[in-house]
């Protein structure tokens, strides 16, 4: 051993011994409980971030009010096919058959037609190839489809599957909606610890009027260590994972990393045809053609938020 690294280890045993000479038990307790908490948030997630919750400024920093008569796809890809998306759903995605954008809007239709191996037409875009976000304000104006067999989303998958395949890289869910249950909207996320194939999943609902006639603003603010969810500026849920454990891992908050937006209407499966009539496929095929127009989706950012962690990662 060297002097310097005998010297090095002398000092720690040297100051803990005067502290043991000096202090009271209190102190040390003190010294002791401080290092951990030092060493803690390092390693847990969505801790021991400060900032003003309700006094944060944003800047808009990206968005698509769908003007013009085309998709931008500079913004926005294709999601394509008919392999059920691991729900059992029902629907193909066609590479533009079925959207338009119209209006000032973007329309999403969903038809009943057959479709290589499907019985349902739709279309699911995405802005995986083009912006990912990492703590952000979301609004998404929209109108949503109504009638049984329905399954509308506006929600975010990770960029880079940091840590591991879904879900324990997480999903967040802004708007979810299943046409059997008209004007109860949920905003959920997953997680590794918290998913549905758990049952574990953490989110909320709320009734809100008339979701396929009138446009309703659905959003998200996605902050360090909390992701609150909204219609029409109404705070209806917030995923806090340190109300849940003290120490959160990227199981329990794996939303330190960047997310991408997709838009789709999902038509059965799991969630959306899980309300049965006579044994048919949870779908009434009377309802078709349905729409979901969206009428803008605007991303903004606070310079506060993004700073606090440029800190926290250097
Ligand atoms: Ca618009």
């Amino acid at each position: 051993m060297d002097q310097l690294k005998m010297i090095k280890m002398i000092i720690p045993i040297l100051g803990l011994f005067i502290l043991s000479a000096c202090n009271t038990d209190q102190d040390i307790i003190t010294t002791t409980t401080t290092t951990e908490a030092t060493e803690e948030a390092k390693v847990c997630k969505a801790k021991d971030y400060t900032y003003e919750e309700d006094n944060l400024t944003y800047d808009l920093i990206w968005s698509d009010e769908f003007d013009g008569n085309e998709l931008d796809e500079t913004k926005w890809s294709y999601a394509t096919g008919g392999y059920g998306f691991g729900n059992n759903e029902l629907q193909y995605y066609t590479e533009g058959e079925n959207l338009s954008v119209l209006d000032g809007k973007l329309i999403i239709e969903t038809r009943k037609e057959d479709y290589v191996s499907r019985h349902y037409t739709s279309s699911k875009i995405t802005t995986e190839e083009s912006k990912s976000f990492k703590y952000a304000k979301i609004d998404v104006m929209a109108k949503i489809p109504a009638g049984r067999g329905t399954w509308p989303a506006i929600w975010m998958l990770p960029k880079d599957w940091q840590y591991g395949g879904w879900p324990d890289s997480g999903e967040i869910d802004i708007m979810e909606h299943v046409g059997y249950d008209m004007n109860e909207i949920h905003g959920t996320v997953h997680t590794g610890d918290y998913n549905h194939m758990k049952g574990t999943q953490k989110g909320g609902s709320i009734e809100v009027e008339n979701v396929d006639t009138t446009f309703h603003k659905y959003s998200i603010e996605w902050l360090p260590d909390k992701i609150k969810f909204f219609v029409d500026d109404e705070k209806y849920y917030e995923f806090t994972p340190t109300k849940y454990f003290s120490c959160p891992d990227s199981g329990r908050w794996p939303f330190d990393q960047e997310f991408y937006l997709i838009l789709n209407i999902a038509i059965g499966g799991n969630w959306g045809g899980a309300r049965k009539i006579d044994g048919d496929n949870g779908v009434d095929d009377t309802i078709f053609p349905q729409t979901m127009e969206i009428d803008y989706i605007r991303v903004y950012q606070s310079n506060e938020i993004t700073s606090l962690d440029d800190i926290r990662n250097n």
